[in-house]
């Protein structure tokens, strides 16, 4: 399997192709989940897998598998991320996995290379939950996680639903999602944060992903005239919501290394010359422990009726998504380990302070990730970076790795037709 090498120039060639789809003027990209730029990239990557004699699978949550069939009849080796972005997005995040994995099967099938397990690239709907609410719901939903029919009543910001917009790009495939039996899943992905690039390593062997959760939050007081009302006459939501932004901030900091953010918040009517009596916004806490993400809760939760009562505001809060901290298969990450070790790269065990589809996927498959660095440390914006280099890298694992548990799979079965 050594001299089985990635072609990186085709790589990087492919993710600036797919980049376009959607790119924004400051060299970012914007393709929100089942909107058109999304079926468009959807339509790129079927064609590209097609052409390699892929069969390419759809299931009822819009997740696609590009397979290849190996020599054994075992579940496939699955290997992808995801293609939706954020609306300021980089041209990396989750795009790095699927064309990586499209790369590394192309790489196979150039080498007239037979796996043992039939091999599948993974293209997982709405990772990022920045269109519909949370995250990761369709690997949530494979996993059989979260619920398909409330992942589908799920609306956007105008109104239109999950189902809706899956239809609208004609991705809602026939297969339940779900019943797609897995042997084991790689994702590659960038780091997303600062440990590589600091420490100068080439390589991230994630062992697992924090926990994470989500809530919706509305603040109620009254609308009011700006001129009219007096001071201490007012019920603004607004400030309700300030002050409850300082306090999700103060809630993170207390509970070191958990994060905790407000990200979206909408005030209503948001005209300037009315008291704002309405505000809804969305709280996310993270951390690497469970009981200390309940205590984060419990702080967000004891925050609220402190920040309102006075003010003569009321409120409505509800979690929609949790997500407990994962630990990757170890055989998994023992492969991705070896793999590193192997295209004589450095490496270093993390744990993911973003979520991933592979955090889901691992509850149904072992699983494990791989991380390269990105500049700066910086994701979820139109700056995010990663070298040729550091790309190709990444993908060279990701074929060791997918390679390293076929042969595993081979050793250990040997069912089916004969094996490699
Ligand atoms: O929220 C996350 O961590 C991921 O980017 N969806
Ligand atoms: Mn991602
Ligand atoms: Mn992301």
């Amino acid at each position: 399997m050594r001299n089985l090498a990635i072609d990186a120039e085709r790589l990087w060639g492919e993710i600036m192709e797919t980049a376009a789809i959607g790119g924004t003027p400051k060299g970012g990209v914007c393709r929100l989940t089942l909107t058109d730029l999304d079926r468009q990239v959807r339509d790129w990557f079927k064609a590209r897998a097609e052409e390699l004699g892929c069969r390419v699978t759809v299931d009822d949550m819009g997740a696609m598998f590009a397979r290849r069939e190996g020599t054994a009849n075992v579940p496939p080796i699955a290997f992808g991320s995801h293609l939706d972005t954020q609306p300021t997005g980089g041209k990396f995040d989750g795009v790095l996995g699927v064309l990586a994995a499209l790369e590394t099967l192309r790489t196979l099938v150039e080498a007239g290379y037979e796996t043992y397990a039939p091999i599948e690239v993974v293209n997982w709907t709405n990772e990022e939950g920045s269109r519909f609410a949370p995250a990761m719901v369709s690997s949530g939903v494979f996993a059989k996680v979260i619920e398909k029919d409330w992942a589908q009543s799920r609306q956007d910001r105008d109104g239109m639903t999950f189902a809706a917009a899956l239809d609208a790009i004609g991705y809602r495939g026939k297969e339940r999602c779900g019943e797609h039996p897995l042997s084991a899943f790689f994702e590659l992905h960038i780091e997303q944060g600062p440990i590589l690039e600091a420490e100068g390593k080439d390589i991230g062997v994630v062992t697992g992903v924090q926990a994470m959760r989500w809530y919706e939050v509305t603040i109620a007081g009254q609308d009011a005239h700006t001129g009219a009302t007096p001071m201490h006459l007012r019920k603004n939501a607004l400030l309700g919501a300030a002050r409850m932004v300082d306090a999700v901030d103060a809630v993170g900091r207390m509970h070191p290394p958990g994060v905790a953010t407000v990200g979206r918040i909408e005030n209503r009517p948001n005209s300037p010359n009315v008291v704002p009596g309405e505000v809804f916004f969305m709280i996310d806490l993270r951390h690497p422990d469970g009981a200390a993400l309940d205590e984060m809760e419990k702080g967000v939760r004891a925050a609220l009726p402190e920040v309102c009562a006075p003010l003569g505001l009321t409120f409505t809060e509800q979690r929609i998504w949790e997500q407990p901290a994962v630990r990757f298969n170890a055989d998994c990450v023992a492969a991705v380990r070896r793999a590193a070790e192997l295209s004589g790269y450095s490496a270093r065990d993390v744990v993911s302070g973003a979520g991933h589809d592979a955090a889901y996927i691992s509850r149904v498959a072992p699983s494990a990730m791989i991380f390269i660095p990105c500049l700066g440390g910086i994701s979820h914006n139109e700056a995010e970076f990663s070298s040729k280099e550091q790309c190709a890298k990444g993908a060279q694992v990701l074929l060791q790795a997918v390679l390293d548990c076929d042969r595993q799979l081979a050793e250990r079965g040997g069912s089916g037709k004969d094996a490699r």
